[in-house]
């Protein structure tokens, strides 16, 4: 649970009555087994995301190693590792993560992505990201926290920042039954990560040669999933359509290998008044605004505290009446799409969040996977993306 959620909150006393109870237990678990004759546990490093190649905007929705076996009494600390994408790191008890996704994530479930702010007692009928989700089992941006094999012990939302890189240390309890679970991001499905509990006694690699491992997968990654995935971005399909115009497909981002590409087409796209061209979504949420210049200002979320009426913004939870008040809205003039399709200098138009899930992992979204924009107008058209910033942006140039 969040202690956030604990302060200020009715459940306050109750929350502080278990934590001196865990307390006094855990105090009597010393005393009952000293530590000494137990051998220290040792710390594993995992790698959450990592760093494209200079000029890239590549995401890595991926965990380095792919797949961890510890001992229980073994500490993993998750190192957010790339350039500003956020993640979570998550442990469940679930062999099978897209398993996991499909109760808890799909239509209804406690662990979905996006809620109505109305089911968390808002006004707005915006959707805000789900407070189970974001929220962290401990003291953001670094926090610590225990796993013994049940429930879900999650780093909350964190973003990663080169500069000062978030931490999620967790201990694997000693009394963690061996068997095998998962890590997975909340975020972004397919992002998982096998973590298999080994008895005691089992030799397992030691943490130098896990890190070895990761470092080599992250190379793969870099070298091969991520040109691919870009690559994929830069193919257009095109198709004759029955009154003689062109129909153009084109890529919101690409994912290959759990490399997101957060790109569009890198060349200017030429086409012909008349036709009409598709963004097609990837696993990565995107959308496609136009006019770059009036559309670039608009942030996707905004922190706020929920109140009647227009709500307050905030920087953290501490900024709010109670701690539970605490939203990450999404943007309704990003997230919803325009009535017209028609491309335009001078109007706003947007595609809403464009996201292509992996029916396999059993997620739902309140978005599309595509929108249609109609090219009626001569010009130049600059547009880009609310949710990945003006990096990531294309240029559509119509021709009579
Ligand atoms: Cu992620």
């Amino acid at each position: 649970m969040d202690p956030r959620t604990s302060v200020g909150a009715p459940g306050r006393r109750r929350a502080l009555a278990l934590a001196l109870a865990v307390a006094l237990a855990a105090s009597l678990v010393v005393a009952l087994h000293p530590v000494a004759g137990h051998a220290a546990g040792a710390t594993y490093v995992v790698k959450v995301d990592a760093k494209p190649p200079k000029g890239e905007m590549w995401d890595f929705m991926r965990f380095f190693p792919s797949s961890l076996a510890v001992h229980a009494g073994d500490t993993i600390r998750f190192e957010w590792n790339g350039v500003e994408g956020p993640h979570t790191a998550t442990l469940v008890d679930a062999r099978r993560a897209h398993h996991w996704r499909t109760v808890h994530q799909g239509k209804g479930g406690d662990y979905r992505l996006f809620v109505k702010d109305t089911t968390l007692g808002g006004d707005d009928h915006n959707l805000v990201i789900n407070p189970q989700v974001a929220a962290p089992c401990g003291p953001p941006p670094s926090p610590t926290c225990s796993f013994d094999g049940t429930g879900v012990v999650n780093s909350g939302i964190q973003f990663s920042n080169p500069s000062d890189q978030p931490t999620f240390t967790v201990n694997v309890d000693p009394a963690t039954p061996p068997g095998e679970y998962s890590v997975l991001c909340l975020l972004h499905p397919g992002m998982e990560m096998h973590l298999y509990v080994m008895p005691p006694g089992t030799k397992i690699q030691s943490p130098s040669q896990v890190l070895a491992d990761a470092q080599a997968e992250i190379g793969h990654a870099k070298h091969v999933d991520g040109p691919a995935a870009d690559a994929k971005v830069q193919r257009v399909r095109r198709q004759r359509m029955d009154d003689g115009h062109v129909h153009w497909w084109i890529h919101a981002g690409a994912v290959v290998g759990g490399v997101s590409a957060d790109e569009f087409l890198d060349r200017t796209l030429r086409v012909h008044k008349g036709d009409r061209i598709t963004v097609v979504g990837s696993m990565e949420i995107h959308n496609l605004t136009f006019p770059f210049t009036r559309s670039a200002a608009r942030p996707f979320i905004a922190t706020v505290c929920e109140q009647t009426g227009k709500d307050k913004p905030a920087q953290s939870p501490a900024d709010c009446a109670s701690p539970m008040d605490f939203r990450i809205d999404l943007n309704p003039n990003v997230t919803k799409a325009t009535d017209s399709h028609v491309l335009s200098r001078h109007e706003v138009r947007n595609s809403g969040i464009l996201i292509k899930p992996n029916p396999a992992d059993g997620v739902s979204y309140p978005f599309r996977d595509h929108f249609t924009y109609k090219a009626k107008h001569v010009g130049r058209f600059h547009g880009l993306c609310n949710v990945h910033g003006p990096m990531m942006d294309i240029h559509i140039r119509v021709l009579p």
